[in-house]
């Protein structure tokens, strides 16, 4: 069977499912809110997104995995709320085909209605190379989806080819810094000398920058001393089953003790 059909059946079966890695703020190690990542249960075998979000990309999947995400994301984040963490943010991820989509817009805008979730607790992850595309119709989605209230990070920043005159010209509020120039941090000199000027780049801009990928206590110094807002990493904590995340909130675990 070929993947695009096991995909098909994916889709009408709910064979997929999502993840939330917690994303803390630097300055009161508390969670702020989740990335969601997508998994899908494959005949009691996880699959990883990379193997499956480019097939899902090339044979148009996206559109019907993209919404299934979205949505579920929200009912989730409106759950979190209703326990009583009402500032949490959830983020979803979109690649270039769903952002490209023209009932993009329409569906972002009634899976808000439809969830009731607050639009500014609504994150949408866009790398910097979708974005880059086409420089104009991007700015024109982003404006749409800003003026709804939704906030809009650039995913991987720094390892795709935007100039960065356009980031200033996009509506953004967030830069996530890559997490390969976090990995080899503190060892690798020229990756402190990019993340310091990626982190000062954002805060230029007075965009919000997080680092994605922290896995040392090391890392977590370099951010929070170099004036990040916030980390993502397994240093805090993996991506973990809705359940598991609202554990983590109820338990009130931080990151300083
Ligand atoms: O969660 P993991 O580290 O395995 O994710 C691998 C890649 O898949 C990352 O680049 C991530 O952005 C992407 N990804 C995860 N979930 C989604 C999703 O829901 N939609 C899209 N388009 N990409 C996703
Ligand atoms: O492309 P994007 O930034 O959306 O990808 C996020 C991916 O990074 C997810 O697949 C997630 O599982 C993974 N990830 C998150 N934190 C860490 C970490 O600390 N170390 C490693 N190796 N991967 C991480
Ligand atoms: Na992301
Ligand atoms: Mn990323």
């Amino acid at each position: 069977v070929s993947l695009e059909r096991e995909l098909r059946r994916a889709v009408q079966q709910g064979e997929f499912d999502l993840v939330y890695q917690p994303k803390v703020s630097l300055s009161t190690g508390r969670v702020t809110g989740a990335e969601a990542l997508i998994r899908w249960n494959k005949d009691g075998r996880i699959v990883s997104p990379q193997d499956f979000i480019p097939v899902a990309e090339e044979t148009g999947h996206i559109i019907a995995i993209g919404r299934f995400v979205l949505n579920k994301a929200c009912e989730d984040a409106v759950k979190w709320h209703k326990l009583g963490f009402k500032d949490l943010d959830v983020a979803v991820n979109l690649s270039a085909r769903q952002f490209r989509d023209e009932n993009l817009i329409d569906s972002v805008c009634g899976i808000i209605d439809s969830t009731g979730i607050d639009p500014r607790l609504l994150g949408l992850e866009i790398t910097e190379n979708t974005m880059m595309e086409d420089i104009q119709t991007t700015i024109i989605a982003l404006a749409h989806l800003v003026q709804r209230g939704v906030k809009i990070s650039i995913d991987d920043f720094g390892t795709g080819y935007s100039s960065l005159s356009y980031l200033k010209k996009f509506p953004i509020h967030v830069l996530k810094v890559d997490r390969q120039f976090i990995k080899d941090i503190p060892d690798d000199t020229d990756d402190i000398a990019i993340s310091t000027a990626i982190i000062n780049l954002a805060k230029g801009l007075n965009l919000q920058v997080v680092a994605e990928g922290v896995e040392t206590q090391e890392q977590l110094d370099f951010c929070r001393e170099h004036g990040c807002d916030g980390i993502q990493g397994y240093f805090f904590s993996r991506p973990l089953s809705c359940d598991a995340f609202m554990e983590l909130l109820l338990s009130g675990r931080t990151l300083y003790q």
